[in-house]
C-alpha cells in the first residue's frame, strides 16, 4: 500500500484525542490533530460522561484531519447509549463508576450461577459490566437500539448502527465461543433481544459521512468510517510491538489491563476464580487479561490533592521514598468509585496492620509498587492458567511514560519490560483501518521498526518481591 493517512479517534477515560496517522509498508508517523480532557459530570447524583462535549471535540479534531483515507473510533469499554425508533439518544450515557449498578452483579450471580455466566461471556466479574448496568434500572419503553460508546459516535458520523465485536465482548451478553450475541442469556435476563444491533468486525466499512458531518468538518461525504478494535484495549494490544508470541502486555492508562494474547478463550472455573477476562481482540484473538486498578489510583490521588501539575516532581520524590513501606491490593473494589483516594489507601493500610503512608511521595510509592505487584500477578496467573509462556512484558499507553512504574514492573516480574508506544491505542486504531485499506505489512513489526521504545531490565531482589506479593495476597 502506498502511504496514506488515517484519522484515529481515541477516547480514553481520562482524555480523548484525534490523531492522524501516516501509514505505509515501512512508515508510521502520528500527528495530534486535537487532544482534550474527558471530565465526567455529576448531575442530580448520577455520574455521566459528557458525551456531546466529547463528540464536539471529535468534530473539531476531524476538522484538522483533512486528507485522510478513513476514520476509526475507539473508546473505553462497557458503557452505552440507547436510541429510540427515530435514532434519538435517550438520556445521557452513565459513567461506569456511577453507583447505580451496586449490588446488581451479586444478585445476577446468585440467580444464574457464576460459572454459567462465565461459560458464556468469559468476563471478569466487574460490577460495572454492561449487563449489570442494563439490569440496574428499568429500560426506557422507547429504547430500540443499544449502542456502545464508539458505535454511538460512529452512528452520529455515518447514520449507521451496529455493534463492533471487540467492545460487544465486554458487555457480558456476548457469547465468546459462538461469536454472537448470547441470545439465550439475554432472554433469561428478560432483556429485549431487539435492542442488540447486528455485529461488525474490525475492518468492516461502517458507512460514509452524513452530509451534516461533512459540512461541519470540511471532509468529503464519500469518506468512510471503518470499524477498528473499538474497545480501546483491543486497539492497544494490536499495537504491542512484540517480536514473538511469548509476550505479556500491560495496556496501562486509567486501568492496567494485564495478560496474554490467545487463540481461544479459557473458561475454566480456576480462571473465573482468578478473575480473568476473555475479551475479543482484533483478528479473532482473545485478550486474556485481568483488570488491575491502574493509574486511576494515581489520577484520583492527584485530583484529591489538586496537584495534577506536580506529577513529575511527585514521581521523582517517590523514587527516593522507602521501598515496600505499605502496599495495597490494586484489585480491591473499594478503589473503584471516584473520591478521596489517599484516604482509602490509608484506611486499607490501617485495616491490614501496615503503617499509613505519610506524605504524598509515600502514597505515590505505595501506589506504584502495588501496581507493579498487580501487573506481576496478572501476567504470572495468565501464563499459568493459559499455558502460554511469557518472556517479555510490553507496557503500552500513558503508563509507558512512567519510568518508575516500568522499572518496578520489570523488577516485580523478573522479566524485561519494553515500554511504548504511549499512543498504542491510536496506532492500533489506525493500523486496523490501514489493513482494511490495503496495508500488507505486519502491524506489530511496523510498530517495532518505527516507534521509540525503552527497555527496562529486571534488577534487584526477587525474594523481596515475593514477600511483598504475599503481604497483599497476590502470586
Ligand atoms: P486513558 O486512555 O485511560 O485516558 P492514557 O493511556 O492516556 O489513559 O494514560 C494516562 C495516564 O498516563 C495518566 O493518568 C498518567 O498517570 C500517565 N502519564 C501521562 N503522561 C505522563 C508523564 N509525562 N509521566 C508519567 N506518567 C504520565
Ligand atoms: C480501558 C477500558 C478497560 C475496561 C474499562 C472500563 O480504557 O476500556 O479495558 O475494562 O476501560
Amino acid at each position: 500500500m502506498a502511504s496514506r493517512s488515517f484519522a484515529a479517534v481515541d477516547l480514553g477515560a481520562s482524555s480523548g484525542r484525534v490523531m492522524v496517522a501516516r501509514v505505509g509498508e515501512d512508515e508510521l508517523t502520528l500527528r495530534e490533530a486535537r487532544r482534550f480532557p474527558n471530565r465526567p459530570v455529576r448531575a442530580a447524583g448520577t455520574l455521566y460522561w459528557d458525551v456531546l462535549g466529547l463528540y464536539g471535540n471529535v468534530l473539531d479534531g476531524l476538522r484538522a484531519a483533512d486528507g485522510v483515507t478513513s476514520i476509526g473510533v475507539d473508546s473505553w469499554a462497557v458503557d452505552y447509549g440507547l436510541l429510540d425508533s427515530a435514532g434519538t439518544l435517550l438520556g445521557n450515557p452513565v459513567h461506569y463508576r456511577d453507583a447505580r449498578a451496586d449490588g446488581v452483579m451479586d444478585k445476577v450471580v446468585a440467580e444464574l450461577g457464576a460459572q454459567a455466566l462465565y461459560d458464556v461471556g468469559g468476563l471478569q466479574f466487574l460490577p460495572f459490566n454492561t449487563v449489570y448496568q442494563l439490569l440496574s434500572e428499568p429500560l426506557p419503553d422507547a429504547a430500540r437500539t443499544l449502542l456502545m460508546i464508539p458505535d454511538l459516535l460512529a452512528y452520529w458520523l455515518t447514520g449507521e448502527t451496529g455493534a463492533e465485536i471487540t467492545n460487544a465482548s465486554t458487555t457480558g451478553l456476548y457469547d465468546v465461543r459462538a461469536g454472537d450475541w448470547a441470545y439465550a442469556l439475554i432472554e433469561r435476563l428478560r432483556l429485549p433481544k431487539g435492542i442488540f444491533p447486528p455485529l461488525r468486525r474490525p475492518g468492516d466499512v461502517i458507512g460514509t459521512l452524513r452530509p451534516d458531518v461533512a459540512a461541519e468538518t470540511g471532509l468529503p461525504e464519500s469518506l468512510p468510517v471503518t470499524a477498528v478494535g473499538s474497545h480501546d484495549t483491543a486497539s492497544a494490544v494490536l499495537a504491542v510491538p512484540a517480536e514473538h508470541d511469548r509476550f505479556g502486555y500491560v495496556s496501562c492508562g486509567t486501568w492496567s489491563l494485564a495478560g496474554v494474547e490467545l487463540d481461544a478463550p479459557v473458561l475454566s472455573e480456576e480462571s473465573r476464580v482468578a478473575g480473568f477476562t476473555n475479551e475479543v481482540g482484533v483478528g479473532g484473538t482473545i485478550r486474556y487479561l485481568r483488570n488491575v486498578m491502574g493509574l486511576w489510583l494515581l489520577q484520583e490521588s492527584l485530583r484529591t490533592w489538586r496537584a495534577e501539575a506536580s506529577l513529575p516532581g511527585l514521581l521523582a520524590a517517590a523514587e527516593e521514598a522507602p521501598a515496600f513501606a505499605a502496599l495495597v491490593d490494586p484489585g480491591d473494589r473499594a478503589f473503584i468509585p471516584p473520591g478521596d483516594m489517599p484516604a482509602r489507601i490509608a484506611a486499607y493500610c490501617a485495616r491490614t496492620g501496615q503503617p499509613v503512608p505519610e506524605g504524598r511521595a509515600a502514597v505515590v510509592r505505595c501506589i506504584l509498587e502495588s501496581l507493579a505487584l498487580g501487573h506481576r500477578a496478572a501476567i504470572r496467573d495468565a501464563a499459568r492458567l493459559s499455558g502460554k509462556p511469557v518472556e517479555v512484558v510490553h507496557i503500552v499507553g500513558g503508563g509507558a511514560r512512567n519510568a518508575l512504574l516500568c522499572r518496578l514492573t520489570a523488577d516485580a516480574c523478573g522479566l524485561p519490560v519494553v515500554a511504548g508506544p504511549v499512543e498504542a491505542t491510536a496506532i492500533g486504531n489506525a493500523l486496523a483501518q490501514a489493513r482494511a485499506h490495503g496495508l500488507t505489512a505486519d502491524p506489530r513489526a511496523l510498530v517495532r521498526r518505527t516507534q521509540d521504545l525503552t527497555v527496562y531490565r529486571p534488577r534487584g531482589d526477587e525474594a523481596a518481591w515475593d514477600r511483598a506479593a504475599r503481604r497483599i495476597g497476590l502470586s
